[in-house]
């Protein structure tokens, strides 16, 4: 079963993604993932130019060896273009075996561990009333656990709620198609951590009056605070019993952590941004995280994802993979078969794309009363349909960023 040939598919409906297809001697297709929001062409580029001639002819059934063989053989380690590219094929070609054998991915991967996997949504509102409305229609769908995001008085436009809606022409649109905005410069948001930290327990203790004490909640600092101000806010958080506080502080000093830790008992969530294992190593040993939130198409793919969660379980810690719409359908099933089989499997984040997401990738993946499935169809159980992708060529498209109040760069 060797690889015949591989194709770099970039389209862009609704947002990009690019999509690594390989083709066997025998006939057999296989799709994976490498979508790196704001900088897909890197990935595109990294594929096409890097990675696939070193495929062509490969035995595709050699999972594991062409991932290290990627990864060792190219000597610059890790990063996230690196990471996605690896992704892209180490998913395809799990998407290639379970076909060979006309089995869902996630039979390979150990079998079903339970019946359906708990998804999470994004709840938002620039105000308590427009929560609350999102909240409700987030329970109408059918979730079971919400995550919160809210504006903060005073500033204009925050990323992660529903957003830049106040701003003129933008009404009503989906804030999740909008981080990576098709536009020619990245779009500038303002920040201000103290009044965020100020209104951000009022807002938690509102839901709780208003949705009561069960429904598992959740929160993203998106890096935005330091380990001190991370650690009050977990303080503050405790009385609402949140699921978890994500990244908190900025991910890549994995000492902030020992310090917000020391401090709350809230759960905290990290890994969005990370790419590898090594990212994890003193988070997970010293049990500074409970959940690892980590992409399949950005830590190299199910082998190297499964390998983390595996050494995560040893701890106690859970998974909590990443699935906003920059996630594409065919990373979010490959993600849906990891959470099935693994054991430590703690909540799935899992955002609805828009139409013409859903008729370039046919999917069979399913989510019902709150829980998803990957189905069984053999393979990772998602199609490209290339006519449709070819209608929607790259759009450049950038993250936003913000500033503070006196114009210095924050993170975000
Ligand atoms: C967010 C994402 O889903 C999340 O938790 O942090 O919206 C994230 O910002 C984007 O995926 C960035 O690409
Ligand atoms: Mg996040």
């Amino acid at each position: 079963m060797k690889i015949e040939r591989a194709e770099v598919i970039v389209t862009s409906p609704d947002r990009n993604f690019v999509t690594l297809k390989l083709t066997t001697d025998d006939g057999i297709t296989g799709i994976g993932d490498g979508t790196l929001n704001g900088r897909e062409l890197a990935v595109a580029s990294y594929l096409s130019e890097h990675v696939v001639p070193l495929l062509i002819d490969r035995d595709a059934s050699r999972i594991e060896d062409t991932w290290q063989f990627l990864y060792r053989s190219a000597y610059w380690r890790r990063g996230p273009v690196t990471m996605a590219a690896i992704a892209a094929v180490d998913v395809a070609l799990w998407d290639i075996k379970a076909k060979s054998v006309g089995l869902p991915l996630y039979q390979l991967l150990g079998g079903a561990s339970r019946e359906g996997i708990l998804a999470y949504g994004h709840a938002s509102g620039k105000d308590t009333e427009a929560l609350f409305d999102s909240v409700r229609s987030h329970q109408e769908q059918g979730y079971r656990a919400i995550r919160i995001q809210t504006g903060v008085p005073g500033l204009k436009s925050i990323y992660g709620v529903a957003a830049n809606v106040t701003q003129p022409g933008n009404e009503g649109k989906r804030y999740d198609y909008e981080p990576a905005q098709r536009a020619l410069r990245p779009a500038e948001e303002d920040w201000d951590t103290r009044s965020y930290l100020r209104h951000l327990p009022t807002v938690f203790e509102a839901v709780r009056g208003e949705f009561g004490p069960e429904l598992p909640l959740l929160h993203d600092g998106h890096h935005r605070m330091t380990p001190i101000q991370a650690a009050k806010l977990g303080k503050a958080l405790e009385p609402y019993d949140l699921f978890w506080l994500e990244d908190c502080t900025p991910a890549e000093n994995q000492q902030a952590l020992r310090l917000v830790r020391e401090h709350t008992t809230t759960p905290l969530a990290i890994g969005e941004v990370f790419n590898t294992v090594w990212d994890y190593q003193g988070l997970i040993s010293e049990q500074l995280i409970d959940y690892v939130r980590s992409a399949v198409t950005h830590t190299g793919g199910v082998t190297h994802l499964k390998k983390i969660l595996e050494f995560a379980a040893q701890y106690q810690i859970k998974s909590g993979i990443h699935g906003p719409t920059d996630i594409s359908p065919v990373g979010m099933a490959a993600a849906l078969h990891l959470d099935l089989a693994i054991h430590n499997f703690g909540i799935q984040e899992y955002m609805k794309h828009g139409d013409a997401t859903n008729r370039t990738f046919k999917q069979s993946f399913t989510f019902e009363d709150g829980y998803l499935h990957p189905g069984d169809q053999p393979g990772i159980g998602v199609e490209l349909d290339v006519d449709e992708a070819g209608k929607y060529p790259y759009q450049t498209a950038y993250l936003p960023y913000n500033r503070l109040a006196d114009g210095t760069v924050h993170d975000w």
